[in-house]
């Protein structure tokens, strides 16, 4: 065999037992797994408040559908908050990161459905809250219909943004997390 084929299949050889090298493997521990939630492993941030358990991602920016995306992979939802009081749990929560997590966060209120009509896509229930910055929700430029924690002034409070915006996310779930091992491929 010429050297250019030995170098060829050489190559194909090693894609073959590589190719999936790198991943994260998430290996959710069987027992319970329809009584509990994966959680993503790559440092996740988790807190609860009631029965919800959530997850901030703050690794990833993503736009707002890739973030409902990303949740639902996780098998959790991308955040409703049912009440001023959960509201300001994260945001405390979220104050007691590290400067560098302090980002925006996506939450699943928008008003795709019907201009003005803010719902949470998490629960289909209507958005009320107390806690939006001054002169919001705007929809500025007429562009804007997803809301998240915007942070400004050193305050967060709500905000509606361009769906297309990337920023980090908080997932949620009633259900709890499940045990689970972390485990490289290579
Ligand atoms: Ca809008
Ligand atoms: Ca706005």
């Amino acid at each position: 065999m010429i050297p250019s084929k030995l170098a060829t299949l050489f190559s194909l050889i090693v894609y073959l037992q590589y190719s999936h090298c790198c991943e994260i493997n998430l290996d959710v521990v069987e027992e319970n797994t329809d009584v509990c939630v994966k959680t993503p492993l790559n440092i996740p941030v988790i807190t609860t408040y009631g029965n919800k358990t959530y997850y901030l991602e703050v690794n990833n920016q993503i736009n707002w559908h890739n973030a409902y995306l990303a949740c639902k992979q996780y098998n959790m939802e991308l955040i409703n908050i049912d009440s001023d009081a959960e509201f300001d749990y994260i945001r405390e929560f979220i104050n007691s990161l590290t400067t560098a997590q302090k980002l925006n966060f996506w939450t699943s209120g928008n008003d795709l459905g019907t201009e003005g009509e803010y719902k949470w896509m998490s629960n289909g229930r209507r958005v009320f809250s107390n806690r939006w910055h001054k002169g919001q929700p705007d929809n500025y430029g007429g562009l804007e219909d997803c809301i998240h924690f915007w942070h400004v002034s050193n305050v967060y409070l709500l905000n509606d943004s361009t769906c297309a915006s990337n920023m980090a996310f908080i997932c949620q779930s009633i259900k709890k997390p499940c045990s689970v091992q972390r485990s490289w491929q290579c």
